[in-house]
């Protein structure tokens, strides 16, 4: 039997655009992802935009009692910033006020704890309009933002996540092209970085204070980066994949600086941001109480023995390529690979590198494809998530018997929900969604995990 400590969370998460539909009703205005999916639908698979996501949005009443149906005792959504406030004005929009007060309070009525992030890849399109995220205006006007949810529904929440995933944003903004604007700017990808990173804190400043008093943190993906061999170059690639992709977000805000390292390569590659001394010192001040690690997949990295051209455009692969693993044990339908080890090495480095912050695992889960195939009398029977979820508790159970301070596990996801240009077409909920009708239907993993969560822990 693997057994949790005493108090151990189990739940899910989800993301507002990604699951509250009702994305053109009530005053709500456009963000990235309404403007990107009327201007260019073929980007988005069989062209299912978000304003057809699950629709918690009109369906939250009925919703909230399957949380507790599926025993979670933990829940993370983040609030959509243009519901909140549609105009560049700040003014708060009172009908999302009225939605998010009870969405939250009927939550917390069951005993569930309740995360709130504030961030989770929905920009207002009137912000994206002066640059996003490149432009301090965009820092400002999410520190007002962050401010009116603090003020809003704090007395509803039980912490708060300022970013989800930060490094994905820019990177998919402004190297890879899977957010828009799918711009190809390094300058842009290092500025639009450091605001994110400014504006992190600046909301951590806010909130204390204000004299509010409940935990806030941020929530990383710190995939570990892997080296083909214990070569030299090897080894040197899997540390500057991990200075970019990890280190960028996670040291900043457990420690409020920068590593040496990663700021003598951004001076040497010419992309140094605009900041202040004063903006370093909020950033210095101003660090997290608690961490939220999503975990999918792990990087697997090679040295790159191409020499760059003087004038090439800078990009993290110039440090490190990525390495295909013979072998490796591979989602098909995402295409990423399934590594359960590697959530105890994150436990360990967090333990041993990062004060042993507390943190939750705030996203780990399974997206498949046609899960229709594995119905049997009308519920999908989804052993692979199951073993999923158990080879991944495993590791984080070995860890936390080994001093890692990981207080709960979050699946993604709750209800299968709309995955950006993936849309619907891999699965992720314990729940699932009948996307002509809405109705909602647990899976056979959606029962295992209220036993989970009953027993604190699970049969191997
Ligand atoms: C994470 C995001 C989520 C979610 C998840 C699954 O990086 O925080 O929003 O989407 O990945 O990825 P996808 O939906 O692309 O399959």
């Amino acid at each position: 039997m693997i057994k949790f400590p005493k108090g151990f969370l189990y739940g899910t998460a989800t993301s507002a655009t990604q699951s509250e539909g009702a994305g053109n009703i009530d005053n709500k205005s456009e963000n990235i992802w309404d403007y990107w999916y009327k201007i260019d639908p073929y980007k988005f698979y069989k062209q299912v935009g978000p304003s057809k996501t699950t629709d918690i949005y009109n369906n939250y009443k009925t919703d909230v009692d399957l949380l507790e149906e599926t025993g979670q005792n933990v829940y993370r959504t983040s609030i959509n910033w243009t519901r909140l406030i549609p105009d560049i004005d700040g003014n708060i929009n009172q009908k999302a006020v009225s939605f998010y007060r009870d969405y939250f309070s009927r939550i917390r009525k069951k005993n569930i704890t309740l995360y709130i992030n504030l961030f989770h890849f929905d920009l207002p399109m009137y912000l994206m309009d002066i640059g996003g995220w490149t432009n301090k205006k965009t820092v400002e006007a999410y520190k007002e933002y962050a401010r009116k949810c603090f003020e809003l529904f704090d007395d509803l929440v039980d912490g708060w996540f300022t970013f989800n995933e930060p490094i994905v944003q820019v990177e998919c903004q402004y190297l890879y092209g899977y957010h828009y604007p799918a711009d190809v700017d390094p300058k842009k990808a290092v500025q639009a970085a450091f605001n994110t990173q400014l504006a992190s804190a600046l909301a951590i400043k806010n909130y204390k204070e204000m004299d509010f008093n409940k935990k806030i943190g941020i929530i990383l993906n710190l995939t570990p980066a892997y080296p083909r061999s214990n070569n030299d170059g090897d080894l040197k690639a899997a540390e500057m994949a991990e200075l970019i992709n990890k280190s960028s977000f996670l040291d900043p805000s457990v420690f409020g600086k920068y590593p040496e390292k990663l700021i003598n390569l951004i001076k040497k590659e010419k992309l140094t941001p605009e900041y202040s001394e004063e903006e370093l010192e909020i950033i210095k001040e101003n660090t997290i109480d608690f961490l939220g690690v999503n975990y999918y997949q792990p990087l697997r990295v090679r040295e790159n023995p191409y020499q760059y051209k003087e004038d090439a455009l800078f990009m993290p692969r110039k440090y490190y390529l990525t390495y295909d693993m013979p072998g490796k044990r591979m989602n098909p339908y995402r295409g990423w690979e399934i590594y359960p080890k590697a959530l105890y090495d994150i436990a360990i480095n967090i333990r041993d590198n990062y004060k042993n912050i507390e943190w939750i695992v705030s996203e780990n889960g399974m997206g498949v494809e046609n899960e229709e195939r594995f119905r049997e009398n009308g519920q999908i029977k989804d052993d692979y998530r199951i073993d999923f979820i158990k080879e991944h508790l495993y590791w984080l159970s070995k860890a936390i018997s080994e001093g890692a301070n990981c207080k709960g596990y979050q699946l993604w996801t709750f209800i299968d929900c709309w995955s950006w240009l993936n849309a619907y077409k891999n699965r992720y909920g314990l729940v699932e969604l009948d996307l002509n009708t809405g109705q909602r239907k647990i899976k056979k993993s959606g029962q295992w995990f209220k036993k989970l969560s009953e027993n604190n822990g699970f049969e191997l």
